[in-house]
């Protein structure tokens, strides 16, 4: 069974390839702590191993280097995703070339500029519309007597065909424009309700209305003045001084690339904590303190500093324990949470436990966190796994408390029913 490190951001569809395959083989893919993108991939060390610095981007166990989703996704599957025969085989590369030229750059050319990371240009759109609708219609006169795309069982086909269309259909086929696909939309939900698809990409809601063009979104993206701010400014100026001769019209082509490399950088959006008072809590000191000194430091460490009229804490609970199978897939699991929460890592802080092993297990962790409220709620971002845990606030002065926190901050003890700690992950 394949086992590695998988370098990646949150929430790539790329990786997400490689990560469903890995629920189906059993392989055991650790996800890179601490990557940061267009930082650790373009470090010395990464390059000397993967060269053009992109990710996923996978190291073996044996230190063997792969790139490429499809074929890192090849490498950790099993034999049922990889097709039974050559023809299958065959087949399954096949697909994977219609997802990498047929649909991506048009899902590319047609989202990006709506979500702000790529400048809009009507004609590039258009055509991207065309190209888009070419190879949905092509995909669903294929899957009309289909279940999948190839043979009868899933394989690495649907897999890397679905995952390429999750931004077409998260941001822009709305009801309507889906409506002309049914094949494609019977059998994307059909991949992507899969429980090893879900353990990766939690719940996937389909796009209620296609995502506006905002022109403001992009200028915002870059850190530059907006088209209408722009041309205020320019036009006080002109009022001032001689008119200069004017800029071509035409918009910059960027690389698909580069826009592929926004959608990994941090947004340069407000973060929802930010609306709520930050009081005397110094979380990242306390983050920085909690990962240098030993519990015995630092859990007195965080009672000296909480900070109880602007923080609160939490008990999170996973309500499918009876599902959890492989520890290390269960470790997985709150790696993808956390991934998918990692904005939320400004004001918060968690240790989650897995107690038990292997088909007898439990997850559960102590969560502290800016505000209030529960803190998923504030943004629709965060709303991905909240609800598959059922979540208590915790009152800090009491002793209960303590207990919980002494005993989840220094990964200790047992779950309710008296399994041993397993394994503990931090969320700083
Ligand atoms: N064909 C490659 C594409 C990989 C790729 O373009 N990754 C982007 C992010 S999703 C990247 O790492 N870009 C960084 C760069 O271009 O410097 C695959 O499927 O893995």
């Amino acid at each position: 069974m394949a086992f590695g490190t998988l370098y990646t951001y949150p929430e790539n569809f790329r990786a997400y390839k490689v990560l469903i395959a890995a629920q189906y083989s059993g392989a055991q893919i650790k996800i890179a702590d601490d990557f940061v993108f267009g930082e650790t991939n373009k470090s010395e060390a990464f390059l000397k191993k993967f060269p053009l610095g992109k990710v996923p981007a996978f190291e073996t166990g044996n230190g063997e280097c792969i790139t490429e989703s499809n074929a890192i996704a090849y490498y950790v599957a099993n034999n049922q995703l990889r097709g039974n025969t050559d023809l299958e085989r065959a087949e399954i590369i096949q697909w994977f070339g219609f997802a990498d030229s047929e649909i991506l750059p048009a899902s590319c050319a047609w989202v990006f500029p709506l979500l702000g990371i790529m400048p809009y240009n009507k004609q590039t759109v258009e055509h991207a519309k065309d190209d888009a609708k070419k190879a949905l219609t092509a995909l669903n006169s294929h899957l009309l007597t289909r279940t999948y795309l190839v043979g009868e069982r899933l394989t690495l086909a649907d897999i890397s065909v679905a995952m390429t269309l999750l931004h077409l259909y998260q941001y822009i086929l709305e009801p309507n424009l889906r409506k002309p696909y049914q094949n494609v939309n019977r059998w994307f939900q059909t991949v992507i309700y899969q429980p090893e698809s879900m353990a990766v990409i939690g719940v996937f809601k389909l796009a209620e209305k296609t995502l506006e063009y905002d022109p403001k979104k992009y200028a915002e993206a870059q850190g530059k003045p907006s088209k209408k701010e722009k041309k205020e400014k320019e036009s006080k100026k002109e009022a001032k001084e001689p008119k200069e001769p004017k800029e071509s019209k035409k918009e910059p082509v960027e690389e698909l690339d580069a826009a592929d490399a926004a959608l990994a950088a941090e947004p340069k959006t407000t973060n929802p904590f930010d609306t709520l008072p930050k009081g005397t809590f110094d979380l990242d000191d306390f983050k920085r303190f909690y990962s240098n000194e030993d519990e015995a430091k630092s859990i007195p460490y965080f009672w000296k500093k909480f900070d109880p009229e602007h923080y609160s804490i939490w008990l999170g609970e996973y309500k499918y324990n009876d599902e959890l199978t492989k520890v290390f897939m269960s470790c997985n699991l709150i790696s993808g949470m956390y991934q998918r929460l990692d904005k939320m890592r400004k004001a918060a802080f968690a240790s989650a436990c897995l107690f038990g092993t292997d088909n007898n297990s439990t997850i559960s962790g102590i969560w502290v966190w800016r505000g209030q409220d529960l803190a998923f709620t504030l943004c629709p971002d965060w709303q991905v796994d909240y609800e598959s845990y059922s979540w208590t606030k915790l009152n800090p002065s009491e002793e209960e408390t303590k207990k919980l926190v002494q005993q989840y901050f220094s990964w200790t003890g047992t779950d309710k029913e008296g399994r041993e700690f397993n394994q503990g992950k931090v969320f700083k």
